[in-house]
């Protein structure tokens, strides 16, 4: 494959669609390097002294490891003094985080989950970083919580970053969704994969099982199927995997086909699931729905959902879009 850098790609798709004018192409290349700084802290790992506990807190109550803060920082940092952004909004902070006044302030608003699967982080498995880009409404002066309730479909960027045995980054404005592989040694980002499909047959799924017992019925009754296997109504054996990065799971699903799942439960029936909407499925449900998959949360698309709160949560089904329609169908009925 002809070596193809990630601004050369975006410059290209411009001058084809029409859809990333400079301040767009600003933004992801900033995004982009942020995510090089990142995968260089995550890369050093005890010899940088980031591994462990920051011993302090989130908004969503969940211990921060020293790195969800220095990625979190990172972003902020990377994004604050383009011109590009009006406002950012992260996983670890409660509030949004307006541009500081002595910048000047752009038309896109930026939401991040900088360093998503902190379980595994100590461990040294794959863990990533997952953004969605959304316009600022016409006519905002001071950007609010508020005019970051957009639903998913309004997106115009979304990506993520897996910090693996590769840094990848894969990335969707809207045409089809490429993945960039970071040359270390060059510092920069080469495409590698070219409007990725995502298999429609599968024999994989991914859940977290340990809450089987607390499952509703229809995830139970589509679980059931697949673990029957050959002699079940499904006709074929199914594998599991779990690896607890919801980017690294994506990331299979994205090459190899699958589904991924993480239901609401009956622990907390106020709780809808873990995962969080505006910048962990509204992001993967874009980049999975350009990849030719579905994504729902169990009764309609992630991306029509109206967010209510900037850390809503949301039950997710995303992947191989037979699979995901089918347990999406046991909901209905
Ligand atoms: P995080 O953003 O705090 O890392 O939490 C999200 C992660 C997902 O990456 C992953 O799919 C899920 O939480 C794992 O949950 P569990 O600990 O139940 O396996
Ligand atoms: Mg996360």
């Amino acid at each position: 494959m002809k070596r193809i850098s990630l601004t050369q790609h975006l410059i290209e798709e411009q001058r084809l669609h029409n859809t990333i004018p400079a301040s767009l192409r600003l933004l992801i290349e900033v995004v982009a390097r942020a995510c090089k700084t990142i995968s260089h802290a995550v890369g050093k790992g005890a010899l940088g002294d980031v591994l462990g506990s920051a011993h302090s807190e989130n908004v969503q109550g969940e211990v921060q490891k020293k790195l969800d803060v220095i990625s979190n920082e990172i972003l902020l940092q990377a994004n604050e003094w383009g011109g590009h952004l009006a406002a950012m909004a992260s996983e670890e902070m409660e509030t949004i985080h307006p541009i500081p006044n002595r910048y000047p302030m752009g038309e896109y608003m930026l939401l991040f989950d900088p360093l998503d699967g902190s379980s595994n982080i100590d461990v040294n498995v794959s863990i990533g970083t997952i953004f969605s880009v959304l316009k600022a409404p016409d006519g905002m002066v001071t950007p609010s919580e508020k005019d970051f309730l957009q639903c998913g479909a309004k997106q115009v960027a979304a990506g993520y970053a897996v910090y693996g045995p590769q840094t990848v980054l894969v990335l969707t404005t809207g045409n089809g969704v490429q993945c960039f592989t970071l040359d270390r040694e060059m510092g920069s980002w080469v495409m590698t994969q070219r409007d990725i499909q995502i298999p429609a047959e599968t024999k994989e799924f991914a859940i977290n099982a340990s809450n089987a017992r607390h499952w509703h019925p229809p995830v139970k009754r589509y679980i059931d199927e697949l673990l029957a296997g050959e002699t079940g109504p499904r006709g074929k054996d199914f594998n599991m995997r779990w690896i607890a990065s919801m980017v690294a799971d994506v990331h299979r699903i994205l090459n190899r086909g699958g589904i991924f799942m993480y239901p609401a439960d009956s622990r907390e029936p106020d709780k809808a699931g873990k995962l969080r909407l505006m910048y962990e499925a509204n992001p993967m449900a874009f980049i999975v729905e350009q990849a030719g998959g579905a994504a729902t949360n169990g009764r309609q698309r992630i991306m029509d959902i109206q967010p209510e709160k900037l850390h809503q949560r949301v039950p997710v089904f995303l992947g191989s879009k037979g699979e995901v329609e089918l347990v999406t169908g046991y909901h209905r009925n």
